[in-house]
């Protein structure tokens, strides 16, 4: 069956959150197989790509005797201070080299101005300042949502509350996302998508 009006979001499915990358998922790889199977099933598939200027103010080494995975607030609130990651124009920020990209209609790039960081799809972490992604969905006429990717207690976890706000259905693919587990945000983030109104399936359903 191939869904007309549904979009499938490949959420930051690059070589650093991949096994040796510099911001690694456990098991990231894992999912390339299963995202590329499913593909040809949606009329509408956006790819998302972390794109980090190498001053990005998440990056620990940017801010003064800071470890990774600690924790900061910005003008916009608490900030996760990460390994530097997803530099623009390095392999790192490239995708996996088996992720199927060529049926892609629109790449959206995140997290490119140095002061803010974004892990919506849709909003950055100031929660106001958009991607673009929410109009072009609608100009595609596209109602229901459908979420792959890494990771899924970060970037997948806020794209499918920002999409819900933005009144699209959101399905995330369980299978086909890996987390990074940071102090027990993947309970809290799979908590707060089942009480928000995400649904989960597995590809195989799909
Ligand atoms: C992500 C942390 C920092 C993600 C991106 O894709 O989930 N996480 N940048
Ligand atoms: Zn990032």
């Amino acid at each position: 069956m191939r869904i007309e009006n549904n979009g499938l979001i490949m959420i930051d499915i690059q070589n650093d959150f991949c096994p040796g990358g510099a911001l690694e998922v456990k098991e990231g790889n894992e999912i390339v197989r299963i995202v590329n199977s499913i593909q040809e099933k949606f009329s509408t598939r956006i790819l998302t790509q972390d794109w980090h200027p190498q001053n990005h103010s998440s990056f620990a080494s940017n801010q003064k005797g800071r470890d990774p995975f600690s924790s900061i607030d910005l003008s916009y609130g608490p900030q996760v201070l990460w390994p530097d990651h997803c530099i623009m124009g390095t392999l790192g920020a490239n995708f996996h080299p088996d992720l199927i990209t060529q049926p892609a209609n629109i790449i959206i790039r995140k997290g490119f101005r140095p002061e803010i960081d974004s892990y919506s799809a849709f909003f950055e972490n100031d929660k106001k300042t958009p991607t673009g992604l929410t109009g072009y969905l609608r100009d595609r006429n596209v109602k229901e949502l459908f979420l792959t990717g890494l990771a899924t207690d970060f970037c997948v976890f806020y794209s499918a509350l920002d999409a819900l706000a933005q009144g699209f259905s959101v399905t995330v693919i369980s299978d086909a996302c890996r987390a990074i587990d940071l102090n027990g945000s993947l309970d809290a983030s799979m908590k707060t998508m089942v009480e928000a109104g995400v649904n989960f399936t597995n590809a195989s359903f799909i």
